[in-house]
């Protein structure tokens, strides 16, 4: 009789600690110090594009003067109206428990002519009171330097094509430092080189240089050369505040679309174009841009009858100052893709793609969106993230975007599942030894796509464009982060 009762007893507390351990398997926490957040741009959202002394910037320009450019004819002239709006946004980010926000502040609204001459009262006041709001409110701001909005009387010297712009770029952070850095302590000089020199000016994105293997080189060669000087220059003038600079690079994830030697040779050709190319000349013990994009710019120059590579030369000083100008790195994480080789040919005319030489598609049968490039592929982020991990002896990273663009919906189950699905993989990501320091959704709010318009939605809250005052409301996504940002934990149910 007793033994039988004992035996009952055993497979009660058998079964009991089977679902203690089943939970304790499927809670995915993160440290006690990772710090979650929220992500936006001061294009997409602000609005304002000509009050109170703010300047026109190429997306001012671009959007009104190449109106059948964006999706239906729409600009950010208003936008989500943030910059009238700092205290409810501020209140968004307060709902949603988050620990940073990361922002970006608007060049052109600071130093209308983009000089540091002419300050402009107004765009620092707004930036401060928007720091101050944050940091009342317990919620560390993060500032993005440029994300896009170059002053347009810089691009008519030919923006980030011409190398003066390292130094304008240098004294526009300086002013920025000189008023911020008091309460600002993690700054982002650039979001997305690859972005906005390969789509700006080897592309249709604004200035729209078209210009694809030459103009996009030399924007990135003046981009990494005013990232050095800033960063330097924070190390020297600024380093005291107790700040931190870190770059935003993206990376989409470039999986060999075969088992085949030359697909996965391929593949890592892809990742160097893509990835390597801001990542290798600062954060590789060796610095300089990747030697097989050298390699091969060099040599297809020369077949195309260039008297020397496309591809600009750092001088040996320039490598120096690059290399480990970084305290972090800033990484966006949207997408992967398959990458398989090409068929070698050469055409006369310059082209990055052709540089690169691969053939990037993505996978049909991966779960789609509403922006045609952002297929859902949760392992690929686990896989990028190792792979910093590995190349760049494992620098300390900050996940500064991620996030899904869906149709007009409150209850987003998708985008639920979506940074879950992110979230997981970056949990087995640190498992695996990566030094993830944090993750930063994109986007608090739905905001101007670039040329996609209003047309894409990212955003956590709703914002309804249709109406003067830009209602926000909350999404069942925005309900899911607010419990993840409490507990730290990937909530069990979204409900
Ligand atoms: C981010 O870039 C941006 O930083 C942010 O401003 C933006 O709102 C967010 O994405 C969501 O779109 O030639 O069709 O393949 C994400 C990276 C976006 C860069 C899409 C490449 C490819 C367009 N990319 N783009 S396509």
């Amino acid at each position: 009789m007793q033994s039988k009762y004992c035996f009952i007893a055993v497979v009660v507390t058998a079964l009991c600690l089977r679902v203690e351990a089943t939970r304790a398997g499927s809670e995915v926490c993160f440290p006690p110090h990772f710090t979650f957040g929220v992500a936006t741009a001061a294009y997409q959202i602000e609005g304002a594009w000509n009050v109170s002394g703010k300047g026109e910037s190429i997306w001012d320009r671009y959007t009104h003067t190449h109106p059948e450019r964006i999706f239906d004819h729409k600009t950010g002239d208003v936008a989500a109206d943030s910059y009238h709006k700092v205290k409810e946004d501020v209140r968004l980010l307060v709902e949603l428990g988050v620990h940073h926000y990361r922002f970006s502040i608007s060049w052109p609204r600071i130093l209308p002519t983009g000089l540091s001459n002419d300050i402009n009262e107004d765009g620092i006041r707004y930036y401060s009171e928007l720091v101050d709001h944050l940091l009342a409110n317990n919620i560390v701001p993060m500032v993005t330097l440029y994300h896009w909005d170059l002053p347009q009387s810089l691009q008519d010297l030919g923006g980030w094509t011409n190398p003066i712009i390292a130094e304008y770029f240098h004294d526009y952070a300086k002013v920025v430092f000189e008023h911020l850095s008091d309460r600002v302590k993690v700054w982002f000089t650039f979001n997305e080189p690859l972005s906005f020199c390969q789509e700006g000016y080897g592309g249709t994105d604004a200035p729209a240089g078209n210009s694809s293997g030459f103009e996009d080189y030399l924007c990135g060669h003046n981009v990494l050369r005013a990232h050095a000087n800033v960063y330097r220059m924070f190390e020297r003038d600024y380093r005291h505040t107790g700040g931190a600079v870190g770059i935003v690079l993206d990376f989409a994830w470039m999986e060999p679309a075969s088992t085949a030697a030359e697909d996965q040779k391929a593949a890592e050709i892809a990742r160097q174009f893509q990835f390597g190319w801001f990542a290798h000349p600062i954060f590789s013990p060796e610095g300089d841009y990747p030697p097989v994009m050298k390699q091969r710019i060099n040599e297809i120059s020369k077949r195309q009858n260039f008297p020397r590579s496309r591809l600009p030369v750092f001088t040996q000083e320039e490598v120096v100052s690059l290399r480990g100008s970084s305290d972090f790195l800033g990484l966006n994480h949207y997408t992967t893709r398959l990458v398989a080789a090409g068929s070698g040919k050469i055409y006369p005319q310059p082209s990055f793609y052709t540089d690169m030489g691969v053939v990037i598609t993505q996978n049909p049968d991966w779960p789609r969106t509403n922006s045609t490039w952002l297929r859902v592929v949760p392992w690929g982020f686990r896989r990028a993230l190792n792979y910093i991990r590995v190349s760049y002896n494992n620098p300390p990273v900050l996940v500064t975007e991620n996030g899904v663009s869906l149709p007009r919906m409150t209850h987003d189950v998708r985008r639920v599942q979506y940074a879950a699905g992110y979230l997981r993989a970056l949990h087995e990501a640190m498992k695996d030894g990566c030094d993830v320091r944090g993750y930063t959704h994109w986007s608090l709010i739905n905001n101007f796509e670039w040329t996609r318009g209003y047309s894409e939605r990212f955003g956590l809250y709703d914002v309804e464009y249709a109406s003067a005052s830009r209602t926000r409301s909350p999404r069942l996504s925005a309900r899911y982060y607010a419990k993840l940002t409490r507990t730290r934990c990937l909530p069990n149910t979204w409900e």
